[in-house]
């Protein structure tokens, strides 16, 4: 596997980039022989010669909920995909070509023309390598991937197969999100120069209204080189160079800068520059080019706040899932901007990416709107610790900072969600895991998000956010609305008082179907989510006067697909929104806390 950077694919004046997304081919392996494939060599066939049923397959999606075929819904193992596809003669010493997988999931392997190119575990992450040798020039070509669901106690996040009476294997796992799995996020064909651009890092900061863009670029060229690096504003306009020498890193001062801002907190939050890298040659003619969006901005925290551009800051938002009908956790671009519409609408000025990293299109729109973003890994529901886990664990940290890193919208790193930290072997485990954070990025802050009673958690200490979730009204005390500001108030305080730190409640909530109305309010009614949610403004308004809690995030802002229980109703349905977008009575409530908020600051 490349181990450079995983710069997303953009077209440049030295950049060529071709989608493969379409209508793929979709073979199942037969129940009794899962390893079919690879004894029949299908990665050497085309996937239609084979004698067996074939779907089409639309690519990115999730391939769960699109046939009606129960056996492929809950299919546990490997499954095959492949396409053919043209490579342009004139690409053909063209410097190199490359393949990227936005993602796959959950554990796949990649073949062109019969030949493995690459293998990727770990679902929601992009992965890449050259195939610049593989490919036929000008000729038709064949890509064939292989994608595996299986979640087992070494994977991330964890899951159990067992084989039930029928003798079929079944996928369990403790987390509460439907397992979507296959290749739900765009794949890229794209060029780069022999010597190329291969990673950029910013780190930016500010002083009063003045910004600095600390920039270092990552090259592998074989001749010798200069990097120019120019700042340009949203009008076109040059407000920064590199200096002369052509040093591949540097800090660029720019005077009267446009700071990003988050939603609701400037005329124009979101303010992006491009950041355009150029490699020279020592002629100062153009090897490689690429322009990079960047927004000015600084974080900076204390025990009880937290600081954009040394502003606090108060978080208002939710958590989420990527999710929705038929196309499961497939990209989907009318869903995303229907999403960020309703992000607009509602007011939020943050979410977290529960329970793993988005697509990198979502993260695109936080950087544009200002949406601030807990950025989380996909450990969720950690039951087990042990060393190759942890490697994993770490490898998904890795990845994701190397792909988010250089994101204005990412304020924070969550390590975790809700792992069992009441464990003592949790207390090392996630020392090393925040360690491994804080070695790659110090500029952000870390949090672990815990289900587990304050006095019972273990990794809370190594943390610089609190973060915790809890249902009161719901899973405690449901039908009782009247105990939650008390609780919450209680709860929020002493984990400020055990760790010291400033305090997020990262979820609390409650099912709702949306229509069921009663008066008075009873659960799963409208009523009893607004007035849930209602209780929880009162200890929120109440903590917020305490001056160590720092953000709300109701759970959940559409309503999402989990797995087949008899407590989930058509899934879990915690919404705001349904899982078509529409809102619920509480969508209307939180619109006004949220816009009341952020006038407030
Ligand atoms: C939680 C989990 C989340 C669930 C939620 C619920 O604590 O973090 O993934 O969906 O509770 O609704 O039960």
């Amino acid at each position: 596997l490349h181990h450079g950077g995983i710069l997303y694919p953009r077209p440049s004046e030295t950049r060529q980039v071709v989608s493969l997304d379409g209508l793929w081919n979709f073979v199942v392996p037969k129940p009794n022989n899962p390893l079919q494939g690879f004894d029949e060599h299908w990665y050497k066939k085309h996937l239609k010669d084979l004698d067996t049923e074939v779907h089409i397959m639309p690519v990115p999606s999730s391939y769960n909920d699109i046939t009606t075929n129960w056996k492929i819904r809950d299919h546990v193992g490997l499954v095959w995909y492949d396409r053919r596809f043209f490579v342009p003669k004139s690409w053909y010493q063209i410097g190199r070509v490359w393949l990227r997988f936005g993602s796959v999931s959950y554990a796949s392997q990649v073949w062109i023309n019969g030949q493995l190119v690459m293998s990727h575990e770990i679902g929601h992450l992009p992965f890449l390598a050259e195939v610049t040798n593989f490919l036929k020039y000008g000729k038709e070509n064949l890509i064939t991937v292989a994608c595996d669901n299986t979640l087992l106690s070494d994977t991330v996040p964890q899951g159990k197969v067992e084989e039930i009476e029928t003798g079929r294997l079944v996928q369990s796992y403790s987390f509460d999100f439907f397992n979507y799995a296959g290749i739900d996020r765009p794949v890229t064909l794209y060029t780069t120069p022999k010597n190329y651009i291969d990673d950029i890092t910013i780190v930016t900061d500010v002083d009063t209204d003045v910004g600095y863009v600390d920039y270092k670029i990552n090259y592998i060229s074989e001749v010798n080189v200069t990097c120019r690096v120019t700042l340009i504003d949203k009008k076109g306009i040059i407000v920064a160079t590199s200096d002369e020498y052509g040093e591949p890193y540097g800090i660029m001062e720019v005077p009267k800068a446009n700071f990003w801002w988050p939603y609701l907190m400037d005329a124009s939050p979101g303010y992006l520059y491009t950041l355009q890298v150029e490699l020279l040659s020592e002629y100062g003619d153009l090897i490689d080019k690429y322009s990079q969006p960047i927004g000015i901005r600084s974080i900076s925290w204390t025990n009880t706040s937290l600081m954009i551009n040394n502003k606090p800051v108060y978080l208002h938002g939710f958590g989420r899932h990527e999710d929705s009908d038929i196309r499961g956790r497939g990209l989907d671009l009318p869903l995303i901007i229907r999403d960020y519409n309703l992000i607009k609408w509602v007011g939020a000025n943050a979410y977290r990416t529960s329970h793993y990293p988005y697509a990198e299109e979502i993260m695109d729109l936080a950087d544009e709107l200002g949406i601030m973003i807990i950025d989380e890994c996909p450990s969720v529901n950690t039951e087990l610790f042990f060393d190759s886990l942890l490697v994993k664990h770490k490898n998904s940290i890795t990845e994701l900072i190397k792909r988010d890193k250089n994101r204005p919208s990412v304020i924070m790193w969550s390590a975790a969600n809700e792992p069992r930290t009441q464990f003592l072997l949790a207390k090392n485990y996630f020392k090393e895991v925040i360690d491994h954070v804080k070695s790659l990025d110090v500029t952000r802050p870390t949090t672990i998000v815990e289900a587990q009673a304050v006095n019972s958690v273990y990794s809370s200490e190594f943390v610089d956010i609190v973060s915790f979730n809890r249902y009161n009204g719901w899973y405690s005390n449901g039908g009782n609305l009247d105990v939650i500001p008390l609780n919450v108030v209680a709860e929020a305080t002493a984990w400020h008082e055990k760790f010291n730190k400033p305090v997020i409640m990262q979820e609390y909530g409650g099912d709702t179907l949306e229509g069921l109305h009663t008066s008075p309010s009873f659960i799963w009614s409208e009523e009893y989510q607004v007035e849930l949610m209602s209780r929880h403004f009162q200890a929120f308004d109440e903590l917020r006067e305490k001056g160590f809690f720092i953000g709300e995030f109701i759970w959940n802002f559409a309503d999402f697909k989990t797995a087949q229980t008899y407590t989930r109703v058509g899934g879990n349905k915690k919404g705001i929104f349904t899982r078509n977008r529409q809102p619920k009575a509480s969508a209307h409530h939180l619109r006004k806390r949220y816009w009341a908020l952020a006038h407030d600051l």
